[in-house]
């Protein structure tokens, strides 16, 4: 194992023991949503991956190390955490902090090379990044997706985030050859709702044919993991048609206020989180347990083939 990663002693021991772990990132704590409901979301996350009979890895960089598997107090500790005094880390930037000694949050890209580098194959988190709407005049995409085409782990979110222009984020993946797999639907699930209106490129209805085409994919020596996409459970979703004006406004509002880096993404979930009172927050929570608990299924069988 890398010196520089720590395990806490139960993911040790679960992946000495090749049982099913499932890597957690920590941006969505840190930048995705307020305190506190951000440390009751990471805690019930957790709750959930161990209901599902798996091992929860959430993953952050603390004094120097990259640590997989955080206890109470230091999950408590990067919950308190103000955005600006964590770093939001991504592929770029996490030997940087490592070097600086700083705190650090991993976006989907770092959490999924800390992920490799710990030996653990499923992550699950709330929505992936993608493309910007206008990308076309400020190149804003996220080192997601380069990410899902190098390091081989299977990422299960909710679709991409409405707020990001769909239809070209969905081009960048095929580009890549990254697998787009919706979770028991035809079409591409959009976050807060279930339909973006789009199909999404494939489909499965089995945990166990996922953890297949990741074995399949490794066994094929194809670099790169999946994205699975998992719907937003119906009785928690708000419908694409209301989400429309709602996203359309904190874009306009971005935009006005020069917005723009790494600061987009947290900017638009908060105004979001006040224009819809609460209510997307509420649909973001449901949606990342949701997921934790497909992806511990994953786990599981990826473990059985083990
Ligand atoms: N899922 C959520 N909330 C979030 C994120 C995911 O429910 O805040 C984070 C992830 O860490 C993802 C990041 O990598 O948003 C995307 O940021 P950007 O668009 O700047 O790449």
């Amino acid at each position: 194992m890398n010196p520089l990663i720590a395990l806490s002693p139960e993911v040790a021991q679960a992946r000495s023991q090749h049982r099913p772990v499932v890597a957690l990132e920590s941006t969505i704590i840190t930048h995705g949503m307020p305190w506190p409901q951000n440390l009751e979301m990471a805690r019930r996350v957790e709750a959930t991956v161990r209901e599902a009979g798996a091992t929860p890895a959430t993953i952050a960089i603390i004094g120097g190390r990259i640590r997989v598997g955080l206890d109470a107090e230091t999950l408590e500790q990067l919950a308190r955490t103000p955005q600006g005094e964590a770093m939001k880390l991504s592929r770029a930037d996490l030997a940087a902090c490592l070097a600086l000694g700083r705190t650090g949050a991993t976006t989907v890209a770092a959490t999924m090379i800390c992920a490799d580098l710990a030996g653990i194959a499923v992550f699950a988190t709330g929505g992936v990044g993608g493309v910007h709407r206008g990308a076309e005049t400020s190149f804003d995409i996220s080192a997601d997706l380069q990410e899902l085409a190098r390091s081989p782990v299977t990422v299960v979110a909710a679709g991409a985030k409405a707020i990001l222009d769909l239809p070209k984020t969905l081009e960048v993946l095929e580009t890549l050859g990254v697998p787009v797999i919706a979770f028991g639907q035809d079409q591409l699930p959009a976050f807060w709702s279930r339909d973006s209106g789009l199909p999404a490129p494939l489909r499965m209805d089995d945990p166990a044919q996922i953890a297949a085409a990741a074995r399949l994919r490794r066994d094929l020596g194809i670099a790169g993991g999946q994205l699975v996409v998992n719907p937003i459970p119906a009785e928690a979703e708000i419908p694409r048609a209301e989400m429309i004006p709602v996203v359309e406004q904190a874009l306009a509002e971005a935009a006005a206020q020069g917005i723009a880096a790494k600061a987009v993404t947290p900017f638009l979930l908060q105004r979001i989180f006040e224009l819809t009172e609460g209510r997307s927050l509420q649909a973001n929570v449901a949606l990342v347990l949701n997921n934790a608990r497909l992806a511990a299924r994953i786990a599981a069988a990826l473990a059985q083939a083990a």
